[in-house]
This record gives C-alpha cells, sequence and structure tokens, in this order.
C-alpha cells in the first residue's frame, strides 16, 4: 500500500485489528480513533498552559525524525470494560482488581498499540513515532505533568473535554485510557464538536468530587489538588508487595471519580 492510500478507515482498521492481537481486547471497549492537524494552535499554547517542555507534535517527531514534518496526530480512546466499570462503582477506598489489573496491564497492551501503530506508519513510509513512549513517566508523577499529555492531545482531536475531577469526557465517558501517535501521513482533521470550549460536556454535579477518598477535587478544575490525589494512591493503594493485588512494582490507579457518576459511560 502507498502511503497516498492510507485513509480514515485504513487507520481506524489497523487501530482494532491490535486492539484484539495485543490483548486489549480483554480490557477495553472498541477504540475510538480522532485525528487532530499538527498545525493546531493549541499545541503551541500547551507551552504556556502546561510547560514550555511540552512537545508540539513536531518536536515529538523530531525526536526520532530531525528531517520529518509532523502533520496529523492519531489520538484514540478505549473505554475500560463494564465489568471493570461496575466492579469499581462498589469501592469506596481502593480500586476493584479488574480495575487494577486495566491500569497495571491493559496500560500495557496499550503501549504495545501505540509501537505497532507507529512501526505499521513506518512500514509504510512515513515518519511516525508514539511520543508517550519518549517521555519520562516517573519525572511525569514527581512532576504532575509530562511532556506529551494525551487528555490535552485527545481534546484537540474533537475526542471530549475536561471534567471537573481532571477526567476527560468523551461521547463514552469518562472512564476510559488514551493513547495516541504522531505522524508525517496528511489525514484530515476531526471538528471539535465543542469548539474550543474547554469543560463544554462536565455538568459540574460535583458527583466526582463526592467519590474522591482523598478530598482532591474541588468545585472548579482551578481547585483541583493533584498532590492529594498522587498521594492517597501511594499511600492506600500502589502494590509494593504482593499481598495486596496480587503482584507488584506496578501502578494500581483509583479511578473512584471516574464510575458511580453520571458521565461513566457517557456524555451526561
Ligand atoms: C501524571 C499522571 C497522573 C498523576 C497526576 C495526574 C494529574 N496531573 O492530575 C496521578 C498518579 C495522580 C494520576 C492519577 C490518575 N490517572 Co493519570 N496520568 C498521568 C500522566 C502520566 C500525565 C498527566 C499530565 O501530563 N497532565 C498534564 C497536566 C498539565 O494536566 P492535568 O493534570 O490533566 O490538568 C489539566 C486540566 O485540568 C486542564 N485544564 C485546566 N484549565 C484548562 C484550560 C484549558 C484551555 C485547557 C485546554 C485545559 C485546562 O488543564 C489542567 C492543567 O493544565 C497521564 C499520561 C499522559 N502522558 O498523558 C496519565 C493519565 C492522565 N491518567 C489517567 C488515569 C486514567 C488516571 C487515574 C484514573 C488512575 C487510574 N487509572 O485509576 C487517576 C485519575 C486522576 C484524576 N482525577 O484525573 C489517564 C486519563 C484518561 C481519562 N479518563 O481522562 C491518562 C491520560 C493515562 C492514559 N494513558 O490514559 N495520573
Ligand atoms: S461527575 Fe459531574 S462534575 Fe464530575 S466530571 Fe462528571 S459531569 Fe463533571
Ligand atoms: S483517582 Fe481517586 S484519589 Fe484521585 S481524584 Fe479520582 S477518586 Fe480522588
Amino acid at each position: 500500500m502507498e502511503s497516498s492510500e492510507i485513509t480514515r478507515k485504513t487507520i481506524e482498521d489497523v487501530v482494532n485489528h491490535l486492539y484484539e492481537a495485543t490483548g486489549a481486547a480483554t480490557f477495553f471497549e472498541p477504540p475510538t480513533v480522532k485525528f487532530a492537524s499538527a498545525d493546531d494552535r493549541w499545541f503551541t499554547e500547551f507551552k504556556t498552559l502546561i510547560s514550555p517542555e511540552h512537545w508540539t507534535p513536531q518536536e515529538a517527531l523530531n525526536l526520532l525524525y530531525p528531517d520529518a514534518t509532523a502533520k496529523t496526530v492519531i489520538s484514540f480512546c478505549c473505554p475500560n470494560s463494564r465489568e471493570a466499570r461496575e466492579g469499581n462503582r462498589k469501592e469506596t477506598e481502593r480500586p476493584c482488581e479488574l480495575w487494577a489489573r486495566i491500569r497495571s496491564f491493559g496500560d500495557q497492551a496499550l503501549q504495545n498499540i501505540r509501537n505497532q501503530l507507529a512501526r505499521w506508519l513506518q512500514e509504510h513510509g512515513v515518519a511516525a513515532v508514539a511520543p508517550f513512549q519518549q517521555d519520562d513517566y516517573k519525572l511525569a508523577v514527581t512532576n504532575l505533568r509530562s511532556r506529551w499529555s494525551e487528555r490535552h492531545v485527545a481534546f484537540v482531536a474533537g475526542m471530549g473535554t475536561f471534567g471537573l475531577s481532571g477526567g476527560l469526557i468523551t461521547e463514552h465517558g469518562i472512564a476510559h485510557r488514551l493513547a495516541s501517535v504522531v505522524t508525517s501521513l496528511e489525514l484530515p482533521a476531526d471538528v471539535r464538536p465543542y469548539g474550543d470550549d474547554f469543560t463544554a460536556w462536565c455538568t459540574k454535579c460535583g458527583a466526582c468530587r463526592r467519590r474522591c477518598p482523598a478530598g482532591s477535587i474541588g468545585n472548579t478544575l482551578a481547585e483541583r489538588d493533584k498532590t492529594k490525589c498522587k498521594e492517597y494512591q501511594m499511600k492506600n493503594i500502589a502494590s509494593t508487595r504482593s499481598d495486596t493485588y496480587g503482584w507488584m512494582d506496578l501502578a494500581i490507579g483509583c479511578g473512584l471519580c471516574q464510575t458511580a457518576v453520571p458521565c461513566e459511560y457517557k456524555r451526561p
């Protein structure tokens, strides 16, 4: 296949194939795929809004391809399985085992999808990089900000808008994981149905605030205390011993604010 023959449908088919092949289908519901233009002005604005270290798509692609021009960011969103969401709804302090398994092992399947999609594009003669894979995850958690924020990227691609909890509310709700790949392949960008209104789909109902055991969610997005969220997870949930969830040394998550809330699996 020539790169000129690669369409939206081709990319969706590759992502759907990888969703099955990597085992992601045991953790997640089927993915939604969206495209953002690498030239979207939001990517430059993130230098101010997030940090000067946050990569533009061009900077991310140049990490592997110094001479290539970034054209498209492919963003995809995988909702957590119904079983995991139902299990987490009943919890009040720690995630249910299935939710924890998605955080620890479903995340690894999504890393494989990112890498394989980038490899597939490279194989078809175009430059591609999965920026998340080039970042330093430990540093991102220490700083509470990464050099490639999947939520912000998905927002630009028309996937959804930020909720009071900080999660991204999509057409399939807020209980999901996100991933993306930057490429020199030109594909038509999706329209943002919410324009530039970055909280349009959140009703501010406060259900997530009442669910949070750490008291980390406030009455406005600006009041959110991310450190409380992180410390609660580290002190009360992190799996450094096998007698907690049965495996060790992987992030376990929490996500109580993403379940038993009106935006769990739909746009409220
Ligand atoms: C560091 C990190 C954490 C840290 C700190 C997170 C944090 N910043 O709050 C900890 C360990 C605490 C954490 C917790 C969780 N995480 Co986390 N985490 C990340 C990571 C690695 C980086 C996040 C980042 O860089 N954010 C950038 C900062 C600047 O943005 P922010 O914190 O989201 O806050 C922004 C919004 O409020 C918004 N906003 C405010 N004003 C404005 C104005 C405008 C104009 C705009 C556009 C935006 C905006 O901007 C804020 C700051 O700029 C990402 C993976 C990645 N590389 O993207 C996953 C990620 C964000 N985590 C994810 C998940 C699922 C979780 C948990 C549910 C854990 C779990 N799996 O059970 C919780 C949820 C916490 C919450 N309330 O959202 C998902 C989110 C998907 C979703 N549903 O939204 C991600 C994208 C991982 C993935 N691959 O899917 N996480
Ligand atoms: S629970 Fe309510 S306030 Fe919280 S993110 Fe969802 S819609 Fe917004
Ligand atoms: S992930 Fe848990 S601790 Fe963090 S904001 Fe959500 S409910 Fe609170």
